[in-house]
């Protein structure tokens, strides 16, 4: 393939991920992965790093649950993911387009691919907080996604409560999402364990802007049995500005 080509893929890859973390972990693939040549290598997929320190989101969530989360948890869907693949042939290096074709029955793409995904768009959805004094008010969003969760559900507020009310009523495991969906409207949904809306055959399908992992990993250090204390907790968190450049990308 010749270098403009090349470039014209990236280029392409680069407009049609229209998820950062498609985009962050394709960075790492070698350079011989082409739509002609996609037998994956046992390594295809690799845990990204965290985009900030262990500590870096206390006293909200803490060190040691940031560093199971990523460092075990995560990796364990990355490993598995590799094997679930080994040797195979796909469409796409891209872990957004792969989840995109997982056939619901298929249980070990569907969970570590899942899972992949998830965790990836997770770690970047969060950051500092304002503040370490849990007084202060959490950032809100701001521009075109403050605008449109406004007239989508009459005030931040109410969202958030409509959010925080969905992420409460996950039985189980599984995430809360806020998404552009098929007809282009922002709204609240949950997937079961690590299905997530890009998915076929999820009830509500759509583009990511937000997610929160609302499973017992992601907080039983901290917060215990209390997930609202959790959910509480990680609007302090929420990276408002990542979530609006996938916002404006996924309206488009
Ligand atoms: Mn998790």
């Amino acid at each position: 393939m010749s270098d403009s080509n090349n470039m014209e893929r990236r280029q392409f890859i680069k407009t049609s991920a229209v998820l950062g973390a498609g985009g962050l972990l394709l960075s790492a693939l070698p350079g011989s992965l082409t739509a002609a040549n996609n037998t994956l290598p046992a390594d295809a997929y690799t845990l990204p790093p965290l985009p900030y320190a262990y500590d870096a989101l206390e006293p909200f969530i803490d060190k040691q649950t940031m560093e199971i989360h990523h460092d075990k948890h995560h990796q364990a869907y990355v490993t598995n993911l590799n094997k679930a693949i080994e040797g195979g042939k796909t469409a796409s290096t891209d872990i957004a387009e792969l989840c995109r074709t997982i056939h619901e029955g298929n249980t070990a793409l569907r969970n570590n691919g899942g899972g992949h995904f998830n965790h990836s768009f997770f770690w970047k959805i969060m950051r500092p907080p304002l503040s370490k004094d849990p007084a202060t008010p959490a950032a809100e969003p701001t521009g075109k996604l403050a605008e449109d969760i406004k007239n989508s559900f009459g005030s931040f507020d109410a969202f958030k409560t409509k959010f925080n009310d969905k992420a409460k009523g996950v039985f189980g495991s599984g995430w809360c999402w806020l998404i552009v969906n098929d007809v282009y409207k922002l709204e609240i949904s949950t997937t079961p364990n690590q299905d997530n809306p890009l998915m076929q055959f999820a009830l509500s399908k759509g583009i990511p802007v937000l997610a929160l992992d609302v499973w017992e990993h992601a907080y039983y250090l901290k917060h215990q049995n209390l997930r609202m204390d959790y959910v509480n907790d990680w609007w302090k968190v929420v990276n408002w500005d990542e979530a609006e450049k996938l916002y404006n990308a996924g309206k488009k």
